[in-house]
């Protein structure tokens, strides 16, 4: 009977969160893993639309099927039944009926696993949108929150030869949540980067950091070290060809070095990049790094000391068919297109994209700006959300903190010039730059409509002051940017991180009428027109490469995507403006060759 009525009152327990409230999965999860041997748990998963998240509420993971009689229980699952998908994935772009599907699912598999004494064991889940559950042989984990950064979980102790494996994905969009209910681009939910499992050595390198010393020499590398356990010891890196093989002080599991040395610059012309490994005890780690400086002096954007123009454009991380799981081709592609399109830069919005992205621009010699998804209106005075917003920028800078294409953490997007919006994103601002490395801060802001000018007062904590502007657009009379411009004076660099217009790819008219390829190209000849007169102005994003699904957008052209994109959605066609930017771009690559 006891037994009952506990299995009743699990059902209707109000707060059913609370029990797994203090075992949350954060920043101090993450590790470094670059290059590391993996074992993946992508592949088939049973699954279950759980819409009311009743394997929360109910205990499912524990698989009581039995009372303390040892009489068998009614269960309202049957993992091993269920259908399969393949993660990871997002589950809208799965089955046609999930697509506006935003609650929970609940994903299982079984695994064998042969551990090998003295190792530690840990799940790598490289992203979950938005809450993620963990539960392994019917322990509960721990719960990870924000839907577009990696965590781990030691799993050592868990681990059987046997094993079930069981993710709750919540999706649901909640107010207090970064970003909040409402944006402009589709909430995907799933488990939708790799799944793996890593073995590491009981004693590990945790943290590895290295790049270049910004202090105008380029001939000192910094190198920073974190061991899970706080040990002292030491550490060797190893660079070949730059001659370095040096030790480095390990003190109750941190240390930290200077070592002098002459590498070739990164930089998008010549993105050399050098194999680094760092050794400490039975554990090696290795990278492939680019060693540059970026910083502003004056209104100038200078990329290991030259002026540097940011010739850019915007993306989201979406697929068409794929949603945010783009395939490694797709990741590809985009970071082609760009190059095409003539870009030496690209935004990638609104929040952290898979890491694949960094280390493919890497090699590739593009420049990166990260964002956050501070997004319009996040709740900029609950403790909660800020939380929330500073955990997330710490596991994106941290997981690309080797990343010499990095250039730019972007700390917000469009959020109204508050005092309590300040306080908050001056927080981030200041966590930023204590840990972020050699780079430069920015975030995407609105123009002062009352005064019409750059007045935003998060420009003083930041390096490049991000102006997302629609004239032509949702500001029709285009005279309000040479306005704009003419009555604005930063002492800083001024990015256009937005302008942008609609159009439905093949559609055409004339130059004023809206959605057309043609009123598009017009916007994009009077952007160009304007903002290159303008000496501030140091690069520019336009919105957006491709167009992307976006559940606001129902107009006949729009047909639930936001069609800014220079591209269709399945990127087949390149739409008239794609050209005029390209154009542009071309004579600006020429005139900086020159
Ligand atoms: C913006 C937002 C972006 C939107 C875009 C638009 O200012 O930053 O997320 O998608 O405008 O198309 O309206």
């Amino acid at each position: 009977m006891a037994q009952k009525k506990k299995y009743m009152s699990d059902i209707h327990l109000e707060d059913y969160t609370e029990e797994y409230r203090d075992k949350q999965i954060t920043v101090d999860s993450l590790v470094f893993d670059t290059n590391r041997k993996r074992e993946s748990l992508n592949g088939l998963w049973h699954y279950a639309v759980d819409q009311y998240n009743t394997c929360l509420r109910q205990h499912w993971f524990a698989e009581r099927r039995r009372d303390t009689k040892g009489n068998t229980m009614p269960v309202d699952y049957s993992f091993d039944e269920w259908p399969t998908m393949q993660l990871p994935a997002c589950w809208n772009t799965v089955e046609k009926e999930y697509l506006l599907y935003e609650n929970s699912m609940v994903f299982t598999r079984n695994f064998s696993f042969a551990k090998n004494e003295g190792e530690r064991v840990l799940l790598k889940i490289g992203a979950a949108n938005y809450l993620c559950y963990v539960f392994l042989n019917k322990t509960f984990m721990g719960m990870h929150r924000g839907g577009s950064t990696p965590f781990f979980v030691d799993v050592t102790d868990k681990l059987e030869a046997d094993n079930r494996i069981l993710l709750v994905v919540d999706a649901a969009r909640r107010p207090e949540q970064v970003p909040t209910v409402n944006t402009d681009w589709f909430n995907y939910g799933g488990a939708y980067r790799d799944i793996e499992l890593l073995r590491l050595p009981e004693t590990y390198i945790k943290r590895f950091q290295i790049g270049l010393v910004p202090d105008g020499t380029y001939r000192n590398i910094q190198v920073t070290v974190a061991l899970s356990e706080p040990i002292h010891t030491t550490a060797v890196l190893t660079v070949n060809e730059l001659g370095i093989h040096e030790e480095i002080c390990v003190e109750n599991g941190v240390g930290s070095a200077v070592f002098s040395a002459a590498p070739s610059l990164w930089s998008p012309e010549s993105p050399t990049l050098y194999n680094v490994c760092l050794t400490c005890g039975q554990d090696t780690v290795t990278d492939r790094v680019g060693f540059r400086e970026i910083k502003v002096e004056g209104r100038d954007i200078l990329l290991n000391g030259k002026p540097l123009y940011l010739r850019g454009i915007s993306c989201h991380e979406d697929s068409a068919s794929n949603g945010k799981a783009l395939t490694d081709e797709e990741r590809m592609e985009n970071l082609r297109l760009a190059k095409e399109l003539g870009c030496n830069f690209m935004r990638l919005a609104h929040y952290p994209h898979s890491e694949k992205m960094a280390q493919i621009a890497d090699e590739y010699g593009l420049l990166l700006w990260e964002e956050i998804p501070v997004y319009w209106a996040i709740h900029f005075t609950n403790p909660n959300t800020y939380a929330d917003a500073e955990n997330q920028l710490l596991e994106l800078i941290y997981r690309d903190w080797n990343r010499a294409s990095v250039i730019v953490w972007s700390v917000g997007n469009e959020n109204a010039d508050t005092d309590e919006r300040f306080a908050f994103m001056s927080r981030l601002s200041d966590c930023a730059r204590r840990v972020g490395g050699n780079r430069l801060l920015s975030a995407a802001c609105l123009v002062d409509a009352v005064t019409n000018t750059i007045a935003d007062r998060m420009a003083a904590k930041l390096d490049i002051i991000g102006i997302n502007e629609y004239c032509g657009w949702y500001i029709p009379d285009f005279e309000y940017l040479p306005q704009m411009l003419r009555n604005s004076n930063p002492d800083k660099p001024v990015v256009i991180s937005e302008f942008g217009a609609d159009a439905l790819s093949g559609h055409h008219g004339t130059v004023t009428d809206k959605g057309t390829e043609d009123c598009m190209a017009a916007i994009y000849e009077q952007q160009i027109a304007t903002l290159r007169a303008i000496d501030y102005v140091k690069g520019m994003t336009p919105w957006i490469l491709y167009d992307f699904r976006c559940p606001r957008r129902t107009s006949v052209i729009q047909k639930y995507y936001n069609r800014k994109g220079l591209l269709s959605e399945d990127k087949a066609h390149k739409k008239q403006a794609f050209f005029v930017l390209q154009a542009y771009y071309q004579k600006l690559a020429e005139k900086s060759d020159a």
